[in-house]
């Protein structure tokens, strides 16, 4: 099982789109280059990677000549007295204080490109939370995406960080940029993509137990396709022929339900959905209820209204997120679960 196969098997399974395709080299290889921080950041690392080769080789090499060339001879041997040696001591000192300099230097200033973006840089605002991310784009509003997010090449794009919860990175290897997502405040990471491409987003902070459910896929289009697909990313209506459970099910995708609600009985952060519609339900309070329609567009707009005991209350409120039609979409769906 090479590198690929393993990225392949952790695309996120509900899309049905390919999957990210950032390990194209094989398993050896970096992730592809596909920003324009790529090439550089990939140089410094190949850098420090072959004077530490150089260093290692060069350090043990010595070490087992000297052990054999002035290894003990006799048992009544002794060391001469050593004192100092100016010249030598002064190279080994020099030397690598210089390559450190150079290695500052060179990541300093490819550092500093990543920190300010261009003024005609795009908005995106992202948002972590245990265990998912949401993006929406000022630009464009309406358009909500979960473990997604669609950039077109070409173009530099600001990502503006926060999180609802827990410190979380985000972290997109083929970018070769990562930047934490820090609760109560903002930080922004830029990037100019490449090549298009589905590419990997990981949190890369251990965030809880579910960490590394936590991923999505980077979506880089040509640019004349970018509009198009953010405004088709953004519709969520009900197609042409589609059920009203289908709908329902893609708005469990779509939505990022799935995030913390499965549909095969496995506990989650929240309950599964299977067998839920109907079911009896006691509340972290004492009280019980059934859960039907009205039960569950309470837990959709207020979900700390009643918490289902043995639950936390960690469901975000969908309240303006989603509207009627989408919410009894969804109950359908739900009632299809049996
Ligand atoms: C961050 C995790 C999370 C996400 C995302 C999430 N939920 Fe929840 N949900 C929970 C938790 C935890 C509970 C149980 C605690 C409570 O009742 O608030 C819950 C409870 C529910 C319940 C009541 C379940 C029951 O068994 O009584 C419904 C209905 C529900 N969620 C619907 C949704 C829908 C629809 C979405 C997507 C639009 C969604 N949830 C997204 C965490 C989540
Ligand atoms: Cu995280």
């Amino acid at each position: 099982m090479n590198l690929s196969t393993i990225l392949l098997a952790m695309a996120p399974a509900e899309q049905a789109a390919p999957p990210p395709n950032d390990a194209q080299g094989g398993p050896w290889s970096m992730p592809i280059q596909a920003s324009t921080f790529a090439p550089e950041t990939d140089a410094i690392y190949l850098f420090i990677l072959v004077l530490s080769l150089i260093s290692f080789v060069g350090i043990v090499g010595a070490t087992l000549y000297f052990m054999k060339a002035y290894r003990r001879r006799s048992a009544d041997q002794k060391t001469s007295s050593i004192t100092h040696n100016g010249k030598v001591e002064f190279l080994w000192s020099a030397i690598p204080a210089v390559l450190l300099v150079v290695i500052f230097l060179w990541s300093e200033v490819a550092f500093m490109k990543q920190v300010v973006p261009p003024p005609d840089a795009i908005d995106i605002r992202v948002k972590g939370q245990k265990w998912f991310w949401t993006a929406e784009y000022p630009a464009n509003p309406g358009v909500q995406l979960n473990n997604e997010i669609i950039v077109p090449v070409g173009v530099p794009v600001r990502v503006t960080l926060t999180s609802q919860d827990v410190i979380h990175s985000f972290f997109i290897p083929a970018f070769r940029v990562k930047r934490d997502a820090v609760p109560g405040r903002y930080t922004t990471v830029w990037f100019e993509a490449t090549r298009p491409g589905r590419y990997n987003l990981f949190c890369a902070e251990y965030c809880g137990d579910q960490h590394s459910e936590m991923r999505g896929v980077v979506h880089v289009l040509p640019a004349d396709e970018y509009e198009a697909a953010l405004a088709e990313a953004g519709r969520l209506e009900q197609e042409e022929g589609e059920s009203l459970a289908a709908f329902g099910e893609r708005i469990y995708v779509r939505k990022g339900c799935n995030a913390c609600h499965s549909t095969d009985g496995t506990t989650k952060t929240g309950p599964s959905w299977k067998g839920m519609y109907g079911a009896e339900r006691t509340f972290a309070d004492g009280s019980s209820g059934t859960v039907d329609d009205n039960y569950i567009r309470e837990s959709i707009l207020e979900p700390n209204a009643k918490v289902v005991s043995g639950f936390t209350p960690q469901m975000p409120s969908f309240q303006g997120q989603l509207n009627d039609d989408q919410i009894t979409a969804l109950i359908e769906f739900m009632k299809t679960l049996k």
